[in-house]
């Protein structure tokens, strides 16, 4: 812009019509940064029993339980957790959107949203 001017025609505001366009909605949306959900186990509920994941999220679900649970996928079985006793935790990072449930106690499901 200015350099093909003379110096003296170039004065110290920038041109408005230098227009960064990188900046667009869907480059925001992709970028935004990965986070860390925690899920509890509490009461023989996960909590939130529907986790609503980005891709590269990472899930720390927490037995907050009296009893040991373990997170496993439904209904193959693709990935589970070791057991859990009460107080520890797992960590996940899904890949795609998959229902789980605890395979010691059935009725204990939840899914994995992942966008
Ligand atoms: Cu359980």
């Amino acid at each position: 812009m200015c350099i093909a001017l003379t110096f003296a025609s170039c004065n110290k505001t920038e041109p408005a019509n230098i227009e960064p366009e990188a900046t667009t909605t869907q480059t925001e949306e992709t970028l935004k940064p990965s986070e860390t959900q925690k899920i509890s186990i509490v009461g023989m509920k996960f909590t939130p029993n529907v986790i609503e994941a980005k891709s590269g999220d990472t899930l720390i679900f927490t037995n907050n339980d009296i009893v040991a649970h373990n997170v496993t996928q439904l209904p193959g079985k693709k990935w589970a957790s070791p057991l859990l006793q009460p107080g520890e935790s797992w960590t996940f990072v899904p890949t795609q959107s998959d229902s789980l449930f605890c395979s010691i106690h059935p009725t204990m499901k939840g899914y994995i949203n992942l966008q």
